[in-house]
């Protein structure tokens, strides 16, 4: 007697020599053609497509491309399914959100990806700022989160210097770091360096992002370096950015790490403080080849014009630093 099952099991396990066999064997027990395809084939796999993904109806795949795809809607629903499905608050974030940053993050260093796309993605990870209205995915996934004490990969400090109230790019970097799993104290803007010491003193965190955009408050990074070791905190280290920043500048003020994008400044950010767990003195940190500085500096000196033209059409700012990508 024909065995049907025998066909799916040696398909489905890849065997197609011994599914072909089993078919002719089949076939010359007198099995009709039609019901072999429909009993041993479609119906088996058309089962195996609609039945549930393992840990309940949601796939954290589809979690990640809805924060690719910057769907905020669909990455809340997906991520309520998934804690509902029991899934642990963990296996979401991994799998889902930070797989999904992590993919935005390679997009957008391989200049497939532009500023609106990331900043997008990031609301549909984390909106903290309107939680109330529209969450995140973050917003719901945090208090199971909290509630599994699933660890951070640590704090990191951001602002932007004081005088300065540019604001987009560390924003970016912030959403990139949540992204990444760390937990981002966000100073926002015009941020003096006492704030920054008294924000490392009272959190305890071992990374500072330092973020300008003026050549007129880009001293304000050196006044913050010196304002640590001035308050002892020499473990502390600093990372630095932003668009007349440059590697150089980085070590001509003794800052331990520069990044030229927001995806690098997670690799920084990683080592920064993977440094600082060591205890030891952070040798500078080279996120990229000075390539990128030339075309940031004539951005900086360009007309304003100019400048939001290259804003507006990120893609020739992107050409131009492709090289300094690392
Ligand atoms: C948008 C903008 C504004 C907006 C800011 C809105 C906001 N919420 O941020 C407004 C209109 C408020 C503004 C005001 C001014 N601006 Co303005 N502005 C810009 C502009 C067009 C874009 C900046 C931007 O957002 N870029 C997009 C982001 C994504 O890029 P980014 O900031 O470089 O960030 C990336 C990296 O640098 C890096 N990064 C950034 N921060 C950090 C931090 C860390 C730790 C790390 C690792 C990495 C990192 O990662 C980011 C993401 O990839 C730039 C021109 C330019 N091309 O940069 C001028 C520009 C910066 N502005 C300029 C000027 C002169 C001004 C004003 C003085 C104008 C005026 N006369 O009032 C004021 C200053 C106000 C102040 N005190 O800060 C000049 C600066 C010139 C100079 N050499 O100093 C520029 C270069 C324009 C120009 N060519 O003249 N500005």
């Amino acid at each position: 007697m024909a065995d049907l099952k025998a066909i799916t099991g040696a398909f489905t396990s890849g065997k197609t020599a011994q599914a072909a066999e089993l078919i002719e064997k089949a076939l010359a027990e007198g099995v009709p053609a039609a019901q072999i395809l429909r009993d041993a084939i479609v119906a088996p796999f058309k089962a195996k497509a609609s039945a549930p993904a393992a840990g309940g109806s949601v796939s954290l795949k589809s979690l990640a491309e809805a924060i690719i795809g910057g769907k905020r809607e669909v990455a809340v629903e997906l991520t309520k399914k998934a804690l509902e499905a029991g899934i642990s608050a963990e296996k979401i974030l991994n799998e889902g959100l930070i797989a999904g940053m992590n993919e935005v993050g390679r997009r957008f260093k391989a200049n497939e990806f532009y500023v609106p796309e990331v900043l997008i993605a990031a609301r549909a990870m984390s909106n903290a700022k309107e939680a109330a209205t529209r969450p995140g995915a973050m917003e719901i996934l945090q208090p199971a989160l909290s509630k599994a004490g699933v660890q951070s990969k640590g704090k990191v400090i951001i602002g932007t210097v004081k005088g300065d109230l540019h604001d987009i790019g560390k924003n970016l970097v912030a959403m990139m770091l949540k992204g990444a799993g760390f937990e981002v104290i966000d100073l926002e803007i015009d941020v003096p360096a006492e704030k920054f010491v008294e924000s490392a003193k009272k959190t305890g965190a071992k990374v500072i992002g330092l973020s300008a955009l003026l050549t007129t408050t880009m001293p304000q990074m050196k006044t913050v370096i010196e304002a640590l070791k001035a308050a002892g905190l020499k473990d502390v280290k600093v990372m630095i950015g932003g668009a007349p920043v440059t590697q150089s500048y980085a070590d001509e003020i003794g800052a331990n790490g520069y990044a030229p994008d927001a995806a690098s400044a997670v690799d920084v950010a990683t080592r920064l403080l993977s440094e600082a767990g060591k205890g030891g003195a952070a040798a500078p940190v080279k996120a990229a080849p000075a390539s990128k500085a030339p075309a940031k500096a004539s951005a900086a000196k360009a007309p304003a014009k100019k400048a939001v033209a290259a804003k507006k059409a990120p893609v020739a700012k992107k050409a131009a630093a492709k090289k300094g990508r690392k």
